[in-house]
């Protein structure tokens, strides 16, 4: 399964044996790179980012670090080795032997599946574009980088399937793909999250702990796919997908760890001076906490929903970790416990659980977001603070599903109207909080050197020491 570096376009899907897709690829990439040019990363297209490149999908040695102009990596098709003998682990097709082309009657189900997936990678390369200019170091920058260019590898794994098994659809999705942008009035990206701005580096650490987990698991349920194609390139992504998230983790540890430094320097933690000494205060941060954890919550989709129960059973996507969860994996008799509301109150009640698969998909992920949670307030522990960062309920400030229509608080209480206006600056970021942020974002490119509001990390990349020049510039 080594990665062919020769070719135009690396990759381990012999792609030199089927001329009429790599000319088609060969085709796109232009546009891909054009996009990247336009759309990627803002001002540093000539600098030399240590990146790791994937060399093959085997799990030991599929990243080789070194000094790339990002317009140079090599973006790829990689997919996971294939499961001998493997069989569709869940729906009516259970057991039978893993489809290697696309089922007609599902195609137009798939499609939907890929390019929603395919869709938010390049949309959140578009949405970090500008952060590079206000890099907090240079550790820090090069993950930035890391993360864009392997989101735009992610791109590429969806694009190589709409090409490879959707025909003229396929390559028309795929130049989509790339028309879309974030944010646009007149074509946005599909789904909201990737259409919010990732305005400063607080923003994009609270995404990539928050958004990047949406990703990790709905990759996952993908992962699971009776179309073993999608199954492969998902299960390959992901193993990129948890540096995406341990940069989230650890950069709102480091945050925390700054501020708590500044707490018992200053013996407080009234905002206003911890502001005024260049760090972030905890209940800003609770806000950033209460917008990106709800935002994120959205791209489940709905708390019942026959589409997802209809990828299911037809095999299509299944759960988080399917194939280790002690059922039949059929679903049609089972129940599971759906938030919604009843009579103005928020109540949960078992439903049938072939309609709950998003909200059950929600639950595991609000149980892994909790987990990284409980570590941040691990630091305010060790330094005697008394303040915790929470996860706000799952009704609040939702625009997708069961409570779309009704305003709720971080605690889950339903409010007014009135209400909710009333506390609304108290829970989510104000302008002038992003203000505020915005004033820390003063770049800092001097090996080694950290922002003001931001510790340093336990360790550098790949063994190299912190102080290690991870971006040299041109
Ligand atoms: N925004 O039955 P429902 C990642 C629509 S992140 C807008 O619940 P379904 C990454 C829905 O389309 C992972 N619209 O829908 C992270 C439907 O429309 P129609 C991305 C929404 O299909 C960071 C209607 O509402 N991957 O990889 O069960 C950086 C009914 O809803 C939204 C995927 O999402 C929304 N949030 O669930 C880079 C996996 N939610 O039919 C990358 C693929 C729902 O009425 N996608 N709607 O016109 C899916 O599995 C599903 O499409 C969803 C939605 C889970 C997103």
């Amino acid at each position: 399964m080594a990665i062919d570096y020769r070719e135009r376009i690396p990759n381990n899907v012999d792609l030199s044996g089927n001329r009429r897709l790599q000319r088609a690829l060969e085709s796109w990439q232009p546009n891909y790179l054009r996009w990247w040019d336009e759309l990627g990363p803002a001002g540093t297209q000539r600098d030399d980012v240590y990146l790791r490149t994937a060399i093959s999908v085997e799990t030991d040695g599929w990243a080789n670090f070194d000094y790339v102009k990002m317009p140079d990596y090599r973006w790829g098709i990689f997919l996971s080795k294939p499961q001998a003998g493997r069989t569709i682990p869940f729906g009516d097709h259970k057991g039978e032997p893993v489809w290697q082309e696309v089922p007609g009657e599902y195609r137009s189900a798939l499609h939907r599946l890929i390019v929603t997936q395919g869709d938010t990678e390049p949309a959140s390369v578009e949405q970090q574009r500008h952060l590079g200019k206000t890099c907090p170091s240079l550790y820090d920058l090069r993950n930035l980088f890391q993360i864009n260019v392997e989101e735009g590898r992610h791109l590429w794994a969806m694009v190589y399937l709409l090409h490879a098994y959707f025909g003229r659809d396929g390559r028309e999705e795929a130049d989509e793909m790339l028309e879309r942008h974030s944010g646009d009035p007149d074509r946005p990206r599909i789904l909201g999250a990737f259409n919010e701005p990732t305005p400063h580096w607080l923003s994009y650490l609270m995404f990539t702990y928050f958004t990047d987990r949406d990703g990790k698991y709905q990759l996952a349920s993908l992962a699971e796919s009776g179309f073993d194609p999608l199954a492969r390139t998902c299960q390959f992504m992901l193993t990129e997908e948890a540096h995406h998230m341990f940069v989230g983790e650890t950069g709102i540890m480091r945050v925390l760890q700054r501020t708590c430094e500044v707490m018992d320097e200053l013996q407080t933690d009234d905002p206003e001076r911890l502001r005024a000494a260049g760090v972030i205060d905890v209940p800003t941060l609770q806000r950033f906490v209460n917008f990106h954890f709800s935002v994120s919550l959205d791209l489940f989709g709905q708390e019942r929903s026959t589409n997802a129960a209809n990828y299911f059973t037809t095999g299509l996507k299944g759960r988080y970790h399917e194939t280790r969860i002690d059922d039949d994996h059929r679903l049609t008799e089972a129940l599971w416990p759906v938030h919604r509301l009843q009579d103005n109150r928020i109540v949960c009640e078992d439903g049938p659980a072939l309609l709950a698969l998003n909200e059950r998909l929600r639950d595991d992920y609000i149980v892994d977001s909790q987990r990284g949670v409980n570590r941040w307030n691990r630091v305010l522990e060790q330094h005697g603070s008394d303040m915790r960062l929470e996860l706000p309920h799952r009704a609040f400030h939702r625009a997708i599903g069961e409570f779309a229509d009704v305003h709720v608080s971080p605690d889950g209480r339903l409010l007014t109207e009135a209400e909710w206006h009333q506390g609304a600056d108290d829970w989510l970021p104000t302008d002038a909080d992003h203000a505020f942020v915005n004033t820390l974002m003063q770049p800092v490119t001097e090996p080694g050197k950290m922002a003001s509001w931001i510790g340093p990390p336990s360790r550098g990349i790949n063994g190299q020491s912190i102080d290690f020049e991870y971006v040299k510039f041109r």
